[in-house]
């Protein structure tokens, strides 16, 4: 890659490239205590996923109730082939947010890209999951990408590998709000560049008692891993909120088509960030995730508001969740 930042390029192995575009550290006490303290608070669902958060997570995908994940691996299982011819040859597969690089794995061994580009803010995470990826694919010549979201999707596009697919799976997209998406899909598709295509995931609307299943599993662990936020700012921040008096709280809320996760206090509790204090009244929520629903119109709409055309989309026989490709020009 020519390098038009001040990056850092590491050499780890034969098919590893490391760029290091040293993502800005947060000011996460300041963050948490604005979001906390504003009119209706919230937390930024990335607090979810500290180590204990991310295995919450993984174990949430094996639950009956919550179909995305299953679904979207039997669609891709199902159909890599179709998206492969509709694509061409794929020379590089580029995928924001990659973290453990597990769903990938699949393309990479169908697909036999010649790179592949995760571009993940975690440092530790992405060195960890490239290291044991380059060897698995000794074939794919691996460029890590450490940068955060915004430094990532405009990078500038000669600096690129050309014949980009970028990949952006597990129906992420619904964590955006519709402002927010709009801009972050236009950042995708300057990431997939001229000649380029987008291969993303997106959860459908459906009948709301089985969106709300999703979100309230029967063992309990969508609530531990909403709760778990709150531990991770404890451990983080040093605070102390009272975890055990507050309740995990998921609906579908079907005027704005998306899952809503909250934290609700159940006792009044006083909380001391850094230098601030802050009260937290009984009946309080905070606003932890939202989690949009699409239809494959309002999605493929969306697509093509952000400059891209559709190409292709894949579904499963109940209508639960939609896999697009749409290509930049
Ligand atoms: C990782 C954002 C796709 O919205 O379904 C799962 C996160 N939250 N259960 C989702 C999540 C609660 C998940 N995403």
């Amino acid at each position: 890659m020519k390098q038009a930042m001040p990056v850092n390029e590491q050499q780890l192995g034969p098919n590893l490239t490391f760029y290091d575009l040293h993502p800005p550290a947060t000011d996460m006490l300041a963050e948490v205590t604005q979001s906390l303290s504003a009119a209706r608070p919230h937390l930024h669902p990335k607090y979810f996923y500290d180590e204990t958060g991310s295995r919450l997570f993984d174990a949430i995908t094996t639950t009956e109730e919550y179909y995305p994940t299953r679904t979207e691996a039997g669609l891709l299982e199902q159909y890599s082939g179709d998206i492969q011819r509709q694509l061409g040859a794929t020379g590089t597969i580029a995928e924001p947010g990659a973290g453990s690089c597990q769903k990938v794995r699949l393309l990479l061994e169908r697909w036999a890209p010649d790179r592949y580009m995760p571009l993940e803010i975690s440092r530790d995470c992405l060195l960890q999951s490239t290291r044991e990826l380059s060897l698995a694919f000794p074939d794919i010549q691996i460029s890590a990408v450490c940068a955060d979201y915004c430094q990532a999707l405009s990078l500038p596009s000669d600096s690129l590998p050309g014949g980009r697919v970028v990949f952006f799976p597990g129906s992420t997209i619904g964590n955006f709000d519709p402002e927010e998406r709009r801009q972050f899909l236009r950042g995708l598709h300057h990431l997939a560049g001229p000649g380029g295509a987008l291969l993303i995931g997106a959860d459908l609307q459906k009948d709301s008692a089985r969106l709300n299943a999703a979100y309230n599993d029967a063992q309990g662990l969508t609530a531990a891993f909403n709760l778990n936020a709150l531990h991770h700012l404890n451990r983080a921040l040093n605070c102390d909120f009272d975890v055990a008096n507050m309740r995990h709280v998921a609906f579908y809320n079907p005027e704005a088509q998306r899952i809503e996760m909250h934290l609700e206090c159940l006792k009044d509790q006083q909380l001391k960030l850094g230098e601030c204090q802050l009260t937290l009244k009984s009946g309080t929520r905070i606003h932890t995730e939202n989690s949009y629903k699409f239809s494959v119109e309002s999605f493929t709409r969306e697509l093509m508001e952000a400059g891209f055309t559709p190409r292709g989309c894949w579904t499963d026989p109940d209508n639960l969740f939609s896999l697009h490709l749409a290509s930049t020009d």
